[in-house]
């Protein structure tokens, strides 16, 4: 057992070398921060005006409410639905660089860009309602890029989001149509939001959270157009096999991470290496190696195979081994301790995006109008530096594991057709009726070290293969996963149950693939999660279900960032029940904790818990997944017993 909050031993390793060498990683930090504010932790300290921070003191005349009189719920509703707008800011945000990027090339603006997946281009573009018939690729792009660079302006209220139109099932449609949580426009929605929680003014919590799952739609409705538009550019994933952990910096090679979510950049600097090679065997190195870490990682993990280094919790780490030439950042769940980790190195800390710098690291600003120039420059400054590195500061875990990964949606149904040519996805649909396995459980998220870096990840994903649930992943939770060495066939025969072993060896016997499927799908980055959920929607038209009929959960034991807000929100006006890991900064009002974890049940279906227990969580799931399982036999005895008389 490691002495610190992590089960993964190189980051041990790494941690122990720190401490040697006098770093105080987020390790430390976290324990600094121990004991939390209690106001801020149940999320009843409001610091929406200057009169503030003002807190819930139920004890104290005067003081069960704040200085402008909003009461716990209000606070609390509000604090939640901030974390919302955070959130699908910064994936609509990347969407749109996407969608422009895609109109550039599509305009013939961009050299070094072009119309990667033609196949999927066709789909979207039929899928949003765009004319394909004898048109030309880029007049195609260009209309899908502008669909989705329409959805940030539009300011009609009578007109509603274009992906989530287009992908989401009717009935789920009128739900959220019926509950005037709709949206029109994403950048109208998030303005109308935060108006809506500035002070004095609306402090109806169940109107502010509705307010929020506004919010919450527009974040998958930008997830999605930067999934589509980003398979588009770049290739939608197909199974690769590779390596995760830290042992996949190599001790001889110019290594370089790519890290953030934005693969604008990433995506060139993979080409680009394939070239420089050479270069890198001047400098004395014996090549360009290339790893990931989060959701840039995970995007080029899925299109070109790159290895995985590490997971948030453990960014640091990577530089710790001394090996790590350039981290080349864009944006999101980057620490800026990273500068301070590579000052007792010879590591180059690259930003890349006019918003995300980091004082003291080396600022290149990317522009896609020569990325592959950028491209090559920040490789060239990544091979100066190895050319410093101090040997005898090196030292790389020697671990690593096996990977299999790649699992777009079209991935995973092209296995599926291999079993059902006809109709792919009668393949899950008959194994969840029969009984094989309990249903799919979808496990996302970051890590969070109020609890252990990776524990809660592995030990769920475990218990619930033990129970025939078949593992849909992506972000953190799917590196954690292939850290852990649980992302291969190997584990499927160490955890699986006999149903879901049954399942497998169905399809690996059909599948094609040289190597075995993994304990999980692996189906990409954080803003990937629109992939999974057009599977469940998928799957219920096959079943014959409504969306939040489906044995189907989401379990995200380490949620961190605001961004997992959004998603889980999203994840709960679907329909899915979604497992939070940590207690939530809703508990601070019995009234709105309510309303996110009984009564959306009763309007969307879907709903939140929050299990920091493993143990606990996964047996919850399981039950869950039985319960659905069970009304839908009873349904369909139902009508049976109604056709028959
Ligand atoms: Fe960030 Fe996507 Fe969370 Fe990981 S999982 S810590 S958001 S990198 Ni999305």
């Amino acid at each position: 057992m490691s002495e610190y909050k992590t089960i993964d031993v190189a980051a041990t390793q790494m941690l122990d070398k720190a401490k040697e060498i006098g770093f105080l990683s987020t390790f430390d930090r976290a324990k600094a921060q121990e004991p939390r504010c209690t106001f801020g932790n149940t999320g009843i300290c409001c610091r929406i005006c200057l009169q503030g921070p003002c807190r819930i003191l139920p004890k104290k005349p005067g003081g069960n409410k704040g200085v402008c009189g909003a009461a716990d719920y209000t606070i609390v509703a509000r604090n939640t639905v901030r974390y919302i707008a955070g959130g699908a800011a910064a994936h609509s945000d990347h969407g749109r660089e996407i969608a422009e990027t895609l109109l550039h090339t599509a305009e013939g603006k961009l050299k070094d860009y072009q119309v990667t997946d033609v196949n999927k281009l066709m789909y979207v573009a039929k899928n949003i309602g765009v004319e394909t018939e004898g048109r030309d690729a880029n007049a195609i792009a260009k209309d899908v890029a502008n669909a989705a660079l329409a959805e940030f302006g539009r300011i009609d209220e009578a007109e509603e989001l274009t992906w989530l139109k287009s992908y989401a099932p009717e009935n789920t449609l009128n739900i959220w149509r019926k509950t005037t949580v709709m949206p029109s426009g994403i950048n109208l929605s998030l303005a109308k939001l935060l108006h809506q929680t500035h002070v004095g003014n609306d402090s109806d919590p169940v109107n502010i959270i509705f307010g929020g799952l506004k919010v919450a739609l527009c974040d998958i409705d930008g997830q999605h157009l930067a999934t589509d538009l980003s398979d588009i550019l770049f290739g939608t994933g197909v199974p690769v096999v590779t390596e995760a952990n830290l042992g996949a910096i190599k001790a001889d090679k110019v290594n370089i991470a790519v890290h953030g979510h934005n693969p604008l950049l990433s995506q060139m600097v993979v080409k680009a290496a394939k070239g420089m090679q050479d270069e890198a065997k001047a400098a004395g190195a014996t090549g360009i190696n290339l790893v990931g870490i989060c959701c840039t990682g995970n995007e080029v993990l899925m299109r070109e195979g790159v290895a995985i280094a590490t997971n948030f919790a453990t960014q640091e780490l990577a530089v710790m081994t001394g090996a790590m030439d350039a981290m080349v950042v864009d944006v999101q769940c980057i620490m800026p301790s990273l500068r301070s980790a590579a000052e007792c190195f010879h590591t180059k800390i690259v930003t890349t995006s006019p918003i995300m710098k980091i004082p003291g690291s080396y600022h290149y600003a990317f522009d896609e109008h020569r990325a592959m120039d950028s491209a090559k420059e920040i490789i060239r400054l990544a091979i100066d530096a190895y050319k410093t590195r101090d040997k005898a500061k090196v030292s790389i875990p020697n671990i690593t594991n096996k990977v299999v990964a790649g699992f777009s949606l079209e991935a995973m149904l092209n296995i599926f057709k291999k079993v059902n040519p006809d109709n792919p996805m009668r393949v899950i649909a008959d194994a969840i009726e029969a009984g094989e396995i309990k249903g799919i459980a979808a496990l996302i998220g970051c890590n969070n070290l109020k609890g252990t870096h990776d524990q809660n990840h592995t030990a769920i994903a475990q218990e619930l293969a033990k129970n025939d649930v078949l593992l849909l992943a992506g972000g953190c939770s799917a590196q954690a996963h292939a850290l852990a060495g649980m992302m291969n066939g190997e584990a499927v025969q160490q955890y699986a149950g006999e149903g879901l072993k049954k399942f497998y060896a169905r399809l690996n016997a059909a599948s094609g693939l040289t190597e075995d499927l993994p304990l999980m799908f692996h189906m990409g980055s954080c803003v990937d999660y629109s992939r999974m959920q057009v599977f469940v929607n998928m799957l219920a038209a096959e079943m014959g279900l409504d969306n939040s009929e489906v044995p189907y959960v989401v379990s995200a034991p380490e949620a961190m960032s605001e961004k997992a807000v959004a998603i889980g929100s999203w994840n709960v006006a679907y329909g899915n029940p979604t497992h939070v890991g940590v207690i939530a900064p809703t508990v601070g009002s019995q009234l709105v904790n309510d309303v996110v974890t009984k009564i959306a049940e009763d309007v969307f279906g879907g709903y939140f818990f929050w299990e920091p227990d493993a143990a606990k969580a996964s047996a919850r799931l399981i039950d869950i997944l039985e319960e659905r399982n069970w009304k839908n036999v009873m349904r369909k005895k139902a009508r049976d017993a109604k056709a028959a008389n």
